[in-house]
């Protein structure tokens, strides 16, 4: 990362075109988060509210439409089956099923309907299936959002086909740490998947969880990671670690909440034109942290009762915040 040249003016003013073509380095990314706080969530908010209505938030929804039994060692997550957690394994939803849910989120406000599935990545005949429920989903007039793993040759542009919106695969940690939180598949994994998505012509997804015991330096090479995607992701998922019982990350020290919104305020000012998502561990946030955090520039959240496998606030909570915050949810 420190191989890239400085940029040479990267102030709140560049405009979209010219942060394409900027580099952010992960020690000016660091230097974002050394900023006293009040100055910091200034310059996100100057740069927010160049590129978005800062009343506006994006709401998606989340199902997992095939859960645990996951091949992968990811330190952080319920579904591998490699740890002994609570999470019950269950096969791909029926297509009824699928269609059922979408339309409740639809009709409760939320314009994205996201599919998790816990797999290394898609078996052609389970894309054929997935296709089906994106299909079906889009024919609801919802966009769609897909996280399947790694794909192989030809199966972004089924999806494409199929009317996949969004293709979610998250970078997860920087390079430098990755190792440590998962070893069965590879960081420039991730970037290639990413690469089929982008010429497949589908819009990409992608952000990573912080409070894994990673340094702030890894958190900065995260961010400026994602930023120097070209382009850079049109949606940045930030998420908490949610601990769970029985993975190894699952006695990890909780981060400082002013960390986790200067990550937001650093990925929003480095995405000027992305939404960035307060993703999984809003549950264990107060209303007062999460206001913090759309002050920091984020615009979207996940919206419904549960994430993938975890809980997540009410959509009826969700609604009374939105009320007292004067957001008014896209
Ligand atoms: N299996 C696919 C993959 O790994 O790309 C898709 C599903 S996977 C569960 C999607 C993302 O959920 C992960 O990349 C990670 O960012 C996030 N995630 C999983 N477990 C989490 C946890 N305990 N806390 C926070 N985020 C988590
Ligand atoms: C993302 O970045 N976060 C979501 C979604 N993309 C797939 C998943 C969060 C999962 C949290 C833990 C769970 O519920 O299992
Ligand atoms: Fe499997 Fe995805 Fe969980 Fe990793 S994060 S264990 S790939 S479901």
């Amino acid at each position: 990362m420190n191989a890239i040249p400085q940029a040479a003016a990267l102030t709140p003013e560049h405009t979209a075109a010219a942060a394409r073509t900027a580099r952010w380095t992960v020690a000016e990314v660091e230097a974002l988060y050394q900023l006293p706080l009040m100055d910091l969530i200034f310059r996100a908010q100057q740069v927010h509210r160049k590129h978005f209505d800062a009343n506006e938030i994006q709401l998606s929804t989340l199902l997992s439409v095939k859960t645990g039994g996951c091949s992968e060692d990811c330190g952080y997550c319920s579904q591998s089956a490699r740890y002994k957690t609570e999470t019950e394994r269950e096969d791909l939803l029926p297509l009824d099923e699928v269609v059922a849910a979408a339309q409740a989120a639809k009709d409760k406000g939320a314009s994205r309907f996201c599919m998790g599935a816990a797999w290394r990545g898609p078996k052609d005949k389970d894309l054929a299936k997935v296709s089906e429920m994106i299909r079906a989903v889009k024919g609801l007039g919802l966009q769609t959002c897909v996280t399947l793993g790694m794909l192989k040759d030809g199966q972004a542009s089924e999806l494409k086909e199929a009317g996949l919106d969004y293709y979610n695969h998250n970078l997860d940690t920087d390079a430098s740490f990755y190792g440590q939180v998962i070893t069965t598949h590879k960081h420039a994994d991730r970037i290639d998947t990413l690469g089929q998505v982008r010429e497949a012509g589908i819009k990409v997804c992608s952000g990573g969880i912080i409070g894994m015991g990673e340094s702030r330096r890894n958190r900065a090479a995260l961010i400026a990671q994602l930023a120097n995607l070209n382009p850079p992701p049109e949606s940045v998922p930030i998420n908490n670690l949610v601990p769970i019982p029985g993975t190894p990350l699952a006695e990890v020290a909780p981060l400082d909440g002013f960390e986790f919104v200067r990550t937001i305020a650093a990925a929003r000012i480095t995405m000027p034109s992305s939404f960035v998502r307060l993703s999984a561990g809003r549950q264990a946030m107060a209303e007062e942290l999460q206001a913090l955090c759309f002050l920091a520039g984020a615009n979207s959240i996940f919206y419904g009762d549960k994430l993938l496998t975890t809980g997540n606030p009410e959509a009826d909570r969700d609604q009374v915040l939105f009320e007292k915050l004067g957001l008014r949810p896209i």
